[in-house]
This record gives C-alpha cells, structure tokens and sequence, in this order.
C-alpha cells in the first residue's frame, strides 16, 4: 500500500543523513575530538511542527533546552516563498535557531550550506544543488504551505549560502548568502 510509496522518501532522507556524516568526517576533524560543542555531533536538530512519520524515534518534539545557561542561542526568522528565501543576511556566531515558516504556496525546505562560493555558483545536479558535493551544516525536511519549523544549527564564524533544495527551487531564485560573525 503506501508503505511502498514512502520508502523513496526515507531513503532520500537516509541517504542525507549519510552525506552529513559523511561530510563532517572528512570536513573539519582537524584538531580536538568531535562532539566538543554539543552532544549532536553531525545530526541536525530539526523540530518540525508537522505530523512526525511514525516508525521514527518516538520522542515527542518537546524542547531540547541541554542545560546550557545563555538558551537556544539566537533566534532567526526566516520567510520562504514562491521562489525566495527572506532572512538576515548575518547572524552572529554560535547558536542559532532558525525559525522558518513557508510563506508560499507549495512546499519548500531549508538548507545551510558552509561555503565561500557565491549563492549562485553551487554545483548542481539535474534539478538540484548537489549536496553530497558540499558542506550541509543544516536542513529541514520538506516543509508545506503555512507550516513553521524549527532549525538549530551551531555556526562557526564564516561565509554560508542557504537554499531550498526541491527540485526546480534553486534555480528558481531560492537562494541567498549568510555570513556569521
Ligand atoms: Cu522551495
């Protein structure tokens, strides 16, 4: 039935999952052991205030305040639409929730990149940017119309270019640079 028509889904987002850690473990293990700055090492924490696809973790998407004193660091809003991503061009270093809400009429997600290259010159394959080429720090998954999701994401000092990644969005104009500083 549907279980068929899900699993493409799944594997895209395993397949995801698979490049993050991919990229952090070739990316910046220079010096000190990962895990140095949070318990999450690669694994972004995405809250998502859509229905959670059962046969995942369980857990309730309650808050995950980690005993730190300053909170969940600073809080960004970020507004998407057919087709362009609203949001601070900089924000500060550190701890940032990324508050983004889909603005538009069809569905779109959000996606951090670490990169010095101009949000219009990432590489792309077929439809879309290709991921596995670069350094994702964040993502969310698909967000629809009308729906809001949380994105937390620790951010080194430097140059991003953040995107929406379905098919078409990017070319389309979902694009812009950040920089943290
Ligand atoms: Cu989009």
């Amino acid at each position: 039935m549907n279980t068929t028509s899900r699993l493409p889904r799944l594997l895209g987002v395993v397949a995801l999952a698979g490049a993050l850690v991919f990229a952090a473990a070739c990316g910046d293990n220079g010096d000190g052991e990962d895990g140095a700055d949070g318990e999450n090492g690669g694994a972004p924490t995405v809250t998502t205030t859509t229905t959670p696809p059962n046969g995942g973790d369980t857990a309730t998407p309650t808050e995950t305040a980690d005993g730190g004193a300053g909170g969940g660091g600073e809080a960004v809003a970020v507004s998407l639409t057919d087709f362009a991503i609203d949001m601070p061009g900089s924000v500060s270093a550190g701890d940032t929730t990324f508050e983004v809400t889909n603005d538009g009429g069809t569905e779109h997600d959000f996606i951090v990149i670490a990169t010095d290259m101009a949000p219009d010159a990432l590489p792309v394959d077929g439809a879309q940017v290709a991921l596995d080429e670069l350094d994702v720090v964040e993502e969310t998954t698909s967000i629809p119309s009308g729906e809001t999701s949380e994105a937390e994401a620790s951010l080194d000092a430097g140059a991003y270019v953040v995107i929406c990644n379905v098919a078409g969005h990017y070319e389309l104009g979902m694009r812009t640079a950040l920089t943290a500083e």
